[in-house]
């Protein structure tokens, strides 16, 4: 029987593994759905932008090795990053869908590779915010996950763990994603189109607009409209830093 395998490995090889040698189902096989994890595995010390392997080919991704307590850290993969403005939000579902702007500064990673991601392994969720003080705090969510496009991209987050930010995605929960150009959400009119946000999993609209307009300081007229977590200070005050990452529980 060995030897008869030698001979045929490819048709024994497809016996032993149906699965990976049936070309569809490998290219959504967690095999292909990379993480800063896997980085961290051969040895990465410092935050920094890393390439990823993805269903769609090789991927750069900011690592982020700081957040977390003493036995917590490193691993984050980072999927949105807020801190100058340098980057225009304003856009289309497709740009939300495949991802958009500048991987050392201010970026979304993409819709489907988030689904690609949370669909096979359970992961948790960190949001850092830092207001224009300096003073800093954070959110955890124990799990975090993203539907497939066909059910809305919707958001599924829950477990909440308090670190000074309050929970300000709870109300965001089992929501789609919506676009100025891609209206999912509980409201009557379009919630991108009206606060002139980005992409985001808006209800009816938000507690929270992380890809809202960025503002330096706190301006009167613009203030409804920025990147904004109200929970931390039960106020719609723009903040100068927000960044949304993931990590593998298993
Ligand atoms: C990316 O962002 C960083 C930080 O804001 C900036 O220094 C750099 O010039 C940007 N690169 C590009 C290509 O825009
Ligand atoms: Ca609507």
């Amino acid at each position: 029987e060995v030897g008869f395998c030698v001979s045929q490995v490819l048709l024994c090889l497809s016996a032993l593994f149906p699965v990976l040698m049936s070309t569809d189902e490998v290219k959504s096989d967690s095999l292909l759905a990379r993480d800063c994890s896997d980085i961290y595995a051969s040895e990465y010390s410092t935050s920094g932008v890393y390439t990823i392997t993805s269903a769609d080919g090789a991927v750069q991704v900011y690592c982020d090795v700081e957040s977390g307590e003493k036995t917590d850290r490193g691993h984050w993969t980072v999927f949105l990053r807020r801190m100058d403005g340098e980057v225009n939000f304003f856009r289309p579902w497709e740009s939300y869908k495949k991802g958009f702007g500048n991987k050392t500064g201010e970026y979304w990673l993409g819709l489907e590779f988030l689904h690609q991601l949370t669909r096979r392994h359970q992961y948790k969720l960190r949001v850092d915010l830092e207001d224009f003080e300096g003073k800093k705090v954070y959110a955890l969510y124990e799990s975090f996950s993203v539907d497939s496009e066909a059910d809305g991209y919707k958001l599924h987050v829950s477990g909440f763990v308090n670190g000074g930010a309050g929970d300000s995605l709870y109300y965001h929960n089992g929501m789609m994603f919506s676009t100025y150009d891609k209206d999912q959400d509980n409201s009557g009119s379009n919630c991108a189109m009206i606060y002139f946000g980005g992409g985001f999993w808006y209800n009816k609209c938000y507690y929270t607009n992380p890809t809202g307009h960025y503002l330096w300081e706190n301006d009167d007229t613009l203030m409804d409209t920025g990147a904004t977590w109200y929970y931390w200070k039960n106020s719609w005050d723009p903040l100068k830093t927000i960044t949304m990452k993931i990590k593998r529980v298993k």
